[in-house]
């Protein structure tokens, strides 16, 4: 990052999840004085504003094994081109969602910065299905995948190169709820994962101890992909997927602390926050927290 700047957009995107709402998840998190916390900790922060994603009601779902595929596919690589070219100008990206599918593009026009990146990706799921294994047809539940280069060619193509990831490269972190294809595909190609159990065993501070070792450990930069379901539903009521039994509010913070300490991350997101399922704006002020945290503010 050069001279602490952060260049903020926002992804309105709701195409890719069955409830309506998420997609002003950008607003919430902005709302919630995002720029301000980030200005109180010294970074300079432009605000691109956000992409233009068309209103489902306006269109057809298309396919139902893969809804709102070609309208996903044109945001991603707008996405991916927007990420890119924050990268060139020397600017940390920090995107804001809009559902889960957003991190095709961003991954997509960030990894062209990076010869093997690590990915930490926060999420009570697995985001690891294809349309072959998807129950519901919503790509917000695939981007992992597609970032790994496992889905419809359209998708895993976006931004050029596939794959953009490697599996030794990504960790799953808070996940409870994961689908029989992802449980496959994950014993298959040996992905790390930190369920909620392995959270309760060892701690959130050996979990992140762990995690930074497999994603840094022959990669060059380090992308973040938070999914505010990944914390409890008590802390993060306004997501579309809500899972009990999640990450506390402390634990998330420990965690964003311990990744501002090392200092390896290189990109991030925060998805997933639906105001309209939201009590008080509660999700997207934990958001902004955590964004506080990961970008270093300290009590002391
Ligand atoms: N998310 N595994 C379920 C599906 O439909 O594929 C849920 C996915 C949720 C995705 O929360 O980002
Ligand atoms: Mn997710
Ligand atoms: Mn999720
Ligand atoms: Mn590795």
């Amino acid at each position: 990052m050069r001279n602490n700047e952060i260049a903020m957009v926002g992804v309105p995107m709701d195409l890719g999840a069955d409830r309506r709402g998420v997609d002003m998840g950008p607003s919430a998190i902005r709302y919630a004085s995002v720029k301000e916390k980030l200005a109180g900790l010294g970074y300079r922060v432009k605000d691109l504003g956000n992409l233009v994603v068309p209103t489902p009601e306006s269109m057809d779902a298309g396919e139902n094994k893969l809804k709102y595929m070609r309208e996903i596919t044109a945001v991603s690589r707008e996405l991916a081109e927007t990420t890119d070219q924050v990268v060139q100008s020397g600017c940390f990206p920090l995107i804001l969602g809009g559902d889960h599918s957003i991190a095709i593009g961003s991954i997509a026009g960030v990894a062209r910065h990076h010869k093997r990146m690590g990915v930490i990706w926060f999420d009570a799921h697995g985001d690891l299905n294809t349309s072959k294994t998807s129950p519901s047809g919503n790509i917000h539940g695939m981007p992992l995948a597609i970032s790994l280069g496992w889905g419809h060619p359209d998708l895993v193509n976006i931004g050029g190169v596939s794959p953009k990831l490697r599996p030794e490269d990504v960790v799953i972190i808070g996940a409870r709820q994961l689908d029989e294809g992802e449980r496959t595909l994950i014993r298959e190609q040996g992905i790390h994962v930190f369920t909620m159990h392995d959270i309760d065993r060892m701690g959130m501070g050996p979990v992140m101890e762990e995690a930074l070792q497999i994603v840094t450990d022959g990669t060059d930069g380090v992308h973040l992909s938070l999914d505010l379901d990944s914390l409890d539903p008590v802390d993060a009521p306004g997501v579309g997927t809500p899972v009990a039994g999640g990450i506390t509010y402390r634990e998330s913070h420990l965690a964003m602390e311990i990744l501002a300490e090392t200092g390896v991350l290189t990109s991030a997101e925060f998805v997933e926050v639906n105001p309209i399922l939201d009590h008080g704006n509660r999700t997207a002020k934990a958001a902004v927290a955590l964004i506080g945290s990961v970008f270093g503010e300290k009590v002391l």
